[in-house]
């Protein structure tokens, strides 16, 4: 295909300035392959944004792991997306499945549809992330809930072009549990359709629909290899060496 390959690393609730340093000379002693057009993102925590994006080499993106609803105000602990557009964050993680289902967060459908549609109208990418539960999927439902999370968007965003969506199946995430690349080539067939008959032929082959759920540098290579998968977004393994194997498992 004509999409470039998209890598993310999310590096959840990890760091410390001194392992956030080693990681960054990690990231940025990564060689692409010249014309690969493979673009790698990393998502530190709220407090290291700056400190990421000073370190990491210009052609590395930076992400947030979530943004505020709205705009600045009277809105104690929250963090903007203009904060983040100051910064020079390029790119906001919206819906991970861990705000989705931690109890003490819960984030709607909506919620992380206007949270969409306030990032990308200020000009922020957004990785958009969808996936079914373990009991979702044992009851036959995984289509349905992607559609689902995918279609809350939809009412209220028209512009897709940055947006990266990633689909995370929740039972693959931080288990050691990786979906199958028969399993996720599917999933995202199915999401490329929606799209297609959704959205528009034009914006379903463009969009980059990337996989995530405890990828490492042993199973990156069969999942890359699928027609319908466009790049990674990875947790445990962003935070390790094997990361640079991930970023160039698209050859
Ligand atoms: C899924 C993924 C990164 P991990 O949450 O978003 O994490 O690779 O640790 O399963």
């Amino acid at each position: 295909s004509n999409r470039h390959f998209f890598v993310g690393g999310n590096w959840k609730c990890n760091g410390s300035k001194k392992s956030i340093r080693e990681l960054a000379d990690l990231v940025n002693g990564i060689q692409l392959e010249p014309n690969s057009g493979t673009q790698v993102v990393c998502a530190p925590p709220f407090p290291y944004l700056d400190f990421v994006r000073s370190l990491l080499k210009k052609e590395v993106g930076v992400a947030a792991q979530n943004c505020w609803i709205h705009g600045n105000g009277a809105y104690t602990g929250e963090v903007s997306v203009d904060m983040l557009l100051d910064l020079g964050v390029e790119w906001v993680i919206l819906g991970h499945s861990e705000r989705r289902h931690i109890p003490e967060l819960h984030e709607s459908d909506e919620t992380i549809a206007q949270k969409t549609k306030r990032a990308l109208d200020s000009g922020l990418g957004v990785i958009l992330c969808i996936g079914e539960l373990l009991q979702e999927r044992e009851e036959g439902k995984t289509l349905d809930v992607c559609k689902r999370q995918l279609g809350a968007v939809a009412k209220v965003v028209k512009d897709w072009e940055k947006v990266v969506v990633a689909y995370e199946p929740v039972w693959a995430i931080g288990t050691g549990k990786v979906a199958t690349p028969e399993q996720a080539q599917e999933v995202h067939a199915v999401v490329r359709k929606w799209f297609s008959e959704t959205v528009s032929p034009q914006v379903a082959d463009k969009i980059r629909i990337i996989y995530g759920g405890s990828v490492n540098g042993q199973n990156c290579n069969l999942l890359a290899g699928q027609k319908d998968i466009d790049g990674f977004l990875v947790g445990g393994a962003s935070l390790k060496p094997e990361f640079a194997n991930i970023v160039s498992s698209h050859s």
